[in-house]
């Protein structure tokens, strides 16, 4: 496994790859070195069309991500894939495990200059770095991973917002007082009301801004705990996290804001009197350093990832599997303590009760809101596959096994484009009737077929008997039929960081730590005991809207 560099020897020089200046060493974007990759290999998108793979790396839910994010010069290579997914991926100069994302160098005396730094390169801190950049300020984002998009690339199910324009054409009912009750009561009325309240108000402002950067949330689809359909995705309900973090990705280009991957945040820097001046980087290339800020967002995620954190806060969770990326760790909560940040509610931590057996790839709850029923190991339904994930997870745990069956039929197949994903994933058993199916499950056929026989004559009657399920969008009669071996995994934290309406971070005192503001899964109290399905792509561009305004207007930007 020799690293890039010496499988060019001959081929090329230092200088082909790092051009001749040595400005690279203090370049962590890694947007130089990944120009001259692309200069003799061809883009992303052109590798991507050469590729003879099965599953092609080149073209894959992450985006258009640094060539270096996998091709390593000086390290061996690893396919960041391999993160999530067990593909057996060859890759030249490969290793068998990943090397660290941040290689540390001397610490250095070289202390830059913003008016606004962004820890995380989410949905949220993409968010908060274009709302800042608009407003007039110098917005640097900070994320310690190698590729952006964090949790939220991920994000499968779509977006939240009542009262869009998208409801109104299709005709549903639907109001901000209701979006609220809904988190509300799906959050077992832990949530703090205002920032629900922030999260519902402001849900249909946040899709016209996502919209108006050119995103497509055109397709409405309903998940658990919902009165009505509300979710928003794109046309054909392709994933909304890929597409949404592609938009941002692009409009943080299109703006210049600096990106600077495989970096990471080591600390918080303040003044004498408490008030956040800056962050200390700590850089892959770069070293230590220090950036000068007004004002700074912390909006780096949950820590779903962080198992040993998540089994401190909930033991009965250990070594569960968690639809999360790796960089899901909790680093921004800790970076907010440190400067005397106040938490709440974490011990909250959603499972989400679909991820497929035996991997970390997340099922959506779209499956079961466009007619996806579940099915236990004696082939019959157990739950009202839309209700609360909690009770949902709760309800699979119980059965043997401590999994189910995700089952549908081909209607539900094309009814919802990320479906194809799982077939690619070989995560799918089928069969041409329900008896072949239940054969490849090994589920009592008599059983499957009296269970969906049950289910189609409720759809029919609109009402179903046994488990009130509200939303019955289709019945289950078009073959093939199809099963998803599914168990509950660690999706979400709901607690974090405690935060004001204005996204302005809350001390224990009970005041604001000034200049520091928080957005994202790293906040608490959005959601109370249970977030909703659609609610966190939503909180991130809410909150993260606010957040890059405030933090612009601290900086004295208006
Ligand atoms: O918000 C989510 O977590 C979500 C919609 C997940 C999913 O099932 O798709």
């Amino acid at each position: 496994t020799e690293p890039l560099a010496k499988l060019h020897q001959g081929k090329a020089t230092c200088a082909d790859c790092h051009g001749s200046s040595k400005k690279i060493s203090v370049d962590d974007s890694e947007k130089g070195v990944n120009k001259n990759c692309v200069g003799c290999h061809g883009t992303l998108a052109e590798m991507g069309k050469k590729s003879q793979e099965e599953v092609n790396p080149h073209k894959s839910h992450l985006g258009d991500i640094n060539c270096t994010a996998c091709h390593h010069g000086h390290t061996a290579s690893w396919a960041y894939c391999l993160s999530c997914h067990p593909f057996d991926m060859k890759i030249a100069g490969g290793g068998a495990t990943p090397t660290k994302a941040t290689a540390v160098t001397k610490p250095r005396k070289r202390a830059e200059k913003a008016d606004v730094v962004v820890i995380g390169a989410g949905a949220a801190g993409f968010t908060a770095a274009i709302t800042a950049h608009d407003a007039g300020a110098k917005v640097v984002i900070i994320e310690k991973q190698p590729i952006t998009g964090g949790n939220s690339m991920l994000a499968a199910g779509g977006m939240n917002a009542a009262e869009t324009p998208f409801q109104k054409e299709k005709g549903i009912a639907d109001s901000v007082d209701l979006m609220y009750k809904d988190t509300m009561t799906g959050g077992g009325n832990l949530n703090d009301p205002a920032l629900a309240m922030v999260l519902a108000k402001n849900s249909a402002g946040s899709v016209a801004w996502l919209t108006g950067l050119g995103a497509d949330l055109s397709d409405v689809g309903r998940m658990g705990g919902a009165s009505v359909n509300r979710t928003h995705r794109p046309k054909g309900g392709a994933a909304v996290g890929a597409h949404i973090t592609e938009v941002l990705r692009r409009n943080a280009d299109q703006r210049n804001i600096d990106i600077r991957v495989n970096s990471k945040v080591v600390k918080i820097l303040e003044d004498k009197k408490g008030r956040v001046t800056g962050v200390r980087v700590a850089g892959k290339h770069s070293g230590e350093y220090s950036i000068n800020a007004k004002a700074v967002i912390i909006a780096a995620g949950g820590f779903s990832a962080n198992p040993e954190r998540v089994a401190y806060y909930r033991p009965e969770y250990k070594g569960m599997t968690t639809s999360n990326q790796p960089g899901a760790t909790g680093d921004g909560i800790d970076l907010g303590t440190a400067v005397g940040a106040d938490l709440k509610d974490m011990k909250e931590i959603q499972i989400h009760p679909t991820v497929a057996a035996g991997s970390r790839t997340l099922i959506t709850e779209a499956v079961r809101g466009n007619g996806a029923i579940l099915v236990n190991h004696e082939g019959k339904r157990f739950v009202n596959e839309l209700t609360t994930r909690d009770k949902a997870s709760a309800a699979i745990l119980a059965q043997k096994g401590q999994s189910a069956y995700l089952v549908f039929d081909d209607g539900v197949r094309k009814s919802l484009k990320q479906i194809d994903g799982y077939f690619h994933l070989n995560l799918v058993q089928q069969g041409a009737t329900l008896k072949d199916l239940a054969a490849a499950i090994k589920v009592p056929a008599d059983a499957l077929e009296a269970t969906v026989a049950g289910y189609n004559k409720g759809v029919d009657e609109k009402n179903d008997a046994e488990f009130k399920r509200p939303d019955l969008p289709r019945a289950l009669r078009t073959a093939k039929y199809y099963a998803i071996e599914v168990k509950p995994g660690v999706h979400y934290t709901m607690g974090g960081l405690k935060i004001t309406t204005g996204s302005e971070v809350l001390a224990k005192d009970g005041k604001s730590i000034a200049g520091l503001f928080a957005a994202g899964e790293g906040t608490g109290g959005v959601h109370g005991k249970n977030r909703l399905g659609g609610n966190s792509i939503s909180q991130t561009i809410t909150f993260g809207r606010i957040a890059g305004e405030n933090a612009a207007k601290f900086a004295g930007k208006t």
